[in-house]
């Protein structure tokens, strides 16, 4: 008596059985061209003995011709190999297995075969894999024709028709740390804030406003509506019609405005909430429709924990998504919003402990006399994690005066371009202080343009944000 190997079993496999699997492979894998036919149909054969056996494997293209071919299949058990093929180039990582075409057999019509075949080994158990593709469709013994390749959808926003601000960026959102366009793409918007509109209401006329569309190419108009002083809380209606009369002049020269519900003292938020209730609903009903305006919460919390403050944000915010859901909002942070710095704090409290809302972003304000390294350390290292916009700052001491610290104000702005980080200047007034933009008097002049109306601060902004903007539009 000798032996030879026998075969075992004889395992015939035509792949109709998996053609469920059809629509799936082909949607997902694409031939190289998107209305070549495919199918396959593959017979898989093994001769078996104890740790090894041997498989031939033939593959009929049953698609439109290939001038080259990749078979894959997974072995089922985890102890099968692949030992040693022919007329195929073989690999396996794992239990997958691809088998490359040759020169001679590459080439395959419509209906044609080939057969390769390997001495493989095994351990546990030898069963026969199920289910092969061939240049990535699955064997399922039928055909399948992709549907014809569908164009590039059109751009789902269409190119800007204007050149102002709003007219290239369209209605903003927050995209993970950025502030992006209307096209998603990060852009800084730099620009000016008003004085107390208390105070200045006569800073803020069709001509200064031109002015500072035109002349200085500012991107947006911050709007301080102060709550205290004299603001907003001697007469509610009139400063939110105040208000939103500087929407429409910013909306009419393709600037973004900022409504900044301008609390400073009391510090605590809590204080002002009924009234930024009443406030915010207002605006946001009057303003929804909008593609340019921006809502800030808070100016600068003070004397408060960041708990209370997210508390506050997160009972504001609902009021301002009833009417307006898409628009960006602005929350103000601890120790003047410093993301907590001034007070000894850090961003780590907010990162730890977020506002629980869509589509914000988080304050920081900087006096560049006042406010140097460690607040531009803090800032580089929050940038990468929260959503920040520099809502105010000025180029002097915090007190609002003195003299103009141009290179710590270099610094911050370099920091801030660097970043992509929004900004408004404090302020485009006439104030008898350093910080203010305008000479004073020039006002109550009604003569806004040129450089001799400027202070040193407002010199030195006006030659920063008019240089030109980067607004990406695809
Ligand atoms: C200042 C004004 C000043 C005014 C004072 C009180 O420049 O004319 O008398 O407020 O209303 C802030 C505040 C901002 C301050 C500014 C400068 O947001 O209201 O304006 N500042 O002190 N935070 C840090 C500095």
């Amino acid at each position: 008596m000798f032996s030879i190997p026998r075969p075992s079993r004889r395992h015939l496999l035509v792949g109709g059985a998996v053609g469920a699997l059809a629509l799936a492979a082909t949607a997902v894998l694409p031939s190289p061209d998107a209305m070549a036919a495919t199918g396959c149909a593959v017979t898989y054969t093994t001769n078996s003995w104890p740790g090894g056996f041997t498989a031939t494997v033939a593959v009929k293209n049953l698609g439109d011709p290939v001038s080259n071919w990749t078979l894959g299949f997974t072995f089922p058990d985890g102890g099968q190999r692949v030992v040693q093929g022919w007329s195929a180039t073989w690999q396996q990582s794992g239990s997958s297995v691809t088998a490359r075409s040759v020169d001679y057999n590459g080439a395959l019509g419509t209906g044609a075969s080939t057969t390769v075949g390997f001495n493989g080994s095994w351990t546990g158990s030898n069963p026969s894999p199920t289910s092969f593709t061939l240049n990535g469709t699955v064997c399922t013994g039928g055909t399948s024709t992709p549907p014809p390749s569908t164009p590039p959808p059109p751009p789902t926003t269409p190119p800007p028709t204007g050149t102002t601000p709003v007219a290239i960026n369209g209605q903003l959102q927050v995209c993970g740390v950025n502030l992006c366009n209307q096209y998603g793409r990060p852009i800084q918007l730099r620009g000016m804030s008003t004085h107390g509109l208390q105070w200045f209401a006569n800073c803020y006329t069709d001509t200064s406003l031109n002015v500072l569309a035109n002349e200085w190419q500012s991107d947006l108009l911050r709007i301080s509506m102060y709550v205290q002083e004299q603001g907003y809380e001697t007469n509610p209606a009139a400063f939110t019609a105040q208000v939103n009369t500087l929407v429409d002049k910013a909306e009419a020269r393709g600037m973004y405005a900022l409504i900044d519900f301008h609390t400073l003292t009391p510090g605590d938020p809590m204080y002002n909430l009924d009234r930024a209730k009443t406030f915010f609903a207002n605006v946001s009903a009057r303003n929804a429709a909008k593609k340019n305006v921006i809502y800030e919460i808070t100016n600068e919390p003070n004397g408060v924990s960041w708990s209370t403050i997210r508390n506050y944000a997160e009972q504001v915010i609902p009021v301002i998504r009833a009417n307006d859901p898409d628009a960006v909002i602005i929350v103000g942070t601890r120790g003047w919003s410093s993301l907590g710095v001034s007070d000894g704090s850090n961003s780590d409290e907010i990162v730890n402990n977020p506002v629980r809302a869509q589509n914000i972003m988080y304050t920081f304000h900087f006096y560049a006399a006042s406010h140097q390294d460690n607040y531009r350390n803090e800032v580089q290292r929050a940038a990468s994690r929260l959503p920040l916009f520099v809502t105010e700052f000025g180029t002097v001491t915090y007190t609002g005066d003195g003299a103009v610290d141009t290179a710590s104000s270099n610094a911050w702005l370099d920091l801030l371009d660097r970043l992509k980080i929004s900004y408004a200047n404090w302020t485009f007034s006439d104030a008898p202080e350093g910080s203010a933009a305008l000479r004073p008097g020039t006002c109550a002049s009604g003569s806004f343009s040129g450089t001799s109306v400027l202070t040193q601060s407002g010199a030195y902004m006006r030659d920063r944000i008019r240089t030109p903007d980067n607004f990406p539009t695809s």
